[in-house]
């Protein structure tokens, strides 16, 4: 599954686009493998200051520990749908895994990825957060402004939060993205877009993965960022990042393997 020719002008016109499906069951089963594990090991971070103790666990890079998550951005599918969103050539920044546990799970205030990344332009950005869980409204999937991306919004520290900052904003006209378990939302980086809590019996995993159009983001790069070359004359499949040429096929093969 890639995006549509529909879902790139959703994308140009609202700033935000989902595809159900994009990811397949056995691919589904490989990240959530990969969420397990980390889960197990305690490594997330609980980045919630709240006084009731509901939690916002996060765990971020995913590509250091995860072979899979190293070779995901190379998927054919995942260049092909990126590029036709925000042109190549792209390079991956960021990724991240966001974990609301069952009942006390804390949703994310409201924000746009530009107030962190600082593009003139928030359509040279794009986020892809998948759906690891059925996300629901129940357990706090993730909500968009759509059509409002080229408007500025304040951000100031999120007091509920260790990590985050948030904007206000006139929820009027938010959307919740709704997906099935492998599905997954696109967003620019000018997009105002939070979470709700979790208030379902069952833990509501999500991994955003964060990409930049080189030459749109015009010469603004950040030694924060993670710099992977996804496509492009620069663009090694991971040879030059890595070591070695990712391929996100065999990663899931293997994962799948080692869970049996
Ligand atoms: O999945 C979540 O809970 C948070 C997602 C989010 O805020 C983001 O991707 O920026």
């Amino acid at each position: 599954m890639q995006v549509s020719a529909d879902q790139v002008q959703q994308f140009i016109e609202l700033g935000y686009t989902t595809v159900d499906g994009f990811f397949e069951p056995n691919e589904v089963a490989a990240i959530r493998r990969e969420v397990d594990r980390w889960l197990m090991s305690g490594l997330p971070r609980d980045v919630s200051t709240d006084p009731e103790k509901r939690q916002n666990l996060q765990l971020i890079p995913l590509h250091e520990r995860s072979t899979l998550f190293r070779a995901l951005p190379f998927a054919p599918k995942v260049i092909e749908s990126v590029g036709a969103l925000i042109g190549h050539p792209i390079m991956k920044i960021l990724d991240q895994m966001f974990v609301k546990p069952a009942t006390l799970g804390m949703g994310t205030h409201w924000h746009t990825d530009n107030a962190y990344f600082h593009l003139t332009n928030p359509m040279a950005g794009v986020a892809m957060w998948i759906a690891v869980d059925d996300a629901t409204v129940e357990n706090g999937t993730l909500k968009v402004i759509p059509g409002v991306f080229r408007e500025m919004f304040p951000h100031a520290r999120d007091v509920d939060s260790n990590h985050h900052i948030r904007t206000e904003i006139d929820e009027t006209h938010a959307l919740n993205c709704e997906l099935e378990a492998g599905g997954v939302a696109f967003f620019c980086f000018g997009t105002p877009h939070a979470t709700g809590d979790n208030s379902s019996a069952n833990a509501r995993a999500g991994v955003g993965v964060h990409f930049v159009n080189v030459d749109k983001a015009e010469g603004h790069t950040s030694a924060r960022w993670q710099q992977i070359r996804v496509s492009g004359n620069e663009a090694t499949s991971g040879q030059r990042e890595y070591g070695y040429r990712v391929d996100f096929e065999i990663e899931v093969a293997r994962a799948l393997r080692s869970a049996d």
